[in-house]
């Protein structure tokens, strides 16, 4: 089997009396998970960048932001076997510090939610099963394998100590 392809998605977020209160997600204007509100990033130049080079390079280019500090907090797998080429693992990382506002860009339209009320039916359908938790404060590894329409067939989630 093929490694994987490594992506990325990077959550800004906000705290406030040490708890996460508001995560700014992004429309995708165009590709893959176009009309859908995420977090931003993208594919991973294996040849040319570390993983968390990909994840700051893609926030500048998405919504115009200088991300400082990365907190790794998921790794999570997707297998589409109807569609094997969109398999990929992405890393996921929390920022609490930027320079500069989020802004649309040719790809993404950020806007900043409440945790409380995050739009999961507008967002891809494994959202649900993980984010809450990562928002919460834990790290996590988790596998999901979508059907047709992105409809999450199979799950796995499970919380971890750290990254190695
Ligand atoms: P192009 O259009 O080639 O420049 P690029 O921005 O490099 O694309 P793209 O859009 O394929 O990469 O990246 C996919 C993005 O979608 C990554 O940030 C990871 C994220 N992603 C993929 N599947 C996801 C899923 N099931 N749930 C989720 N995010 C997912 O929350």
């Amino acid at each position: 089997m093929n490694e994987l392809r490594n992506a990325t998605l990077v959550f800004l977020i906000k705290k406030t009396d040490g708890q996460i209160k508001d995560i700014c997600l992004a429309l995708k204007k165009r590709g893959f998970g176009i009309h859908r509100w995420n977090g931003v990033g993208g594919k991973v130049n294996g040849q040319s960048e570390t993983i968390e080079e990909a994840a700051r390079r893609e926030a500048k280019e998405e919504i115009l932001v200088d991300v400082q500090q990365l907190h790794k907090v998921a790794e999570l797998t997707f297998y589409f076997p109807h569609h094997s080429a969109w398999d990929q693992m992405v890393h996921v990382y929390l920022a609490e510090q930027w320079r500069d506002e989020p802004r649309e860009s040719d790809e993404m339209k950020p806007e900043w939610f409440s945790v409380n009320e995050l739009p999961f039916q507008e967002m891809w359908p494994d959202d649900i099963f993980w984010l809450p938790d990562v928002l919460k404060g834990h790290l996590l590894k988790a596998m999901f394998t979508f059907g047709e329409q992105d409809v999450v067939r199979d799950k796995k989630v499970e919380m971890v100590q750290k990254f190695s």
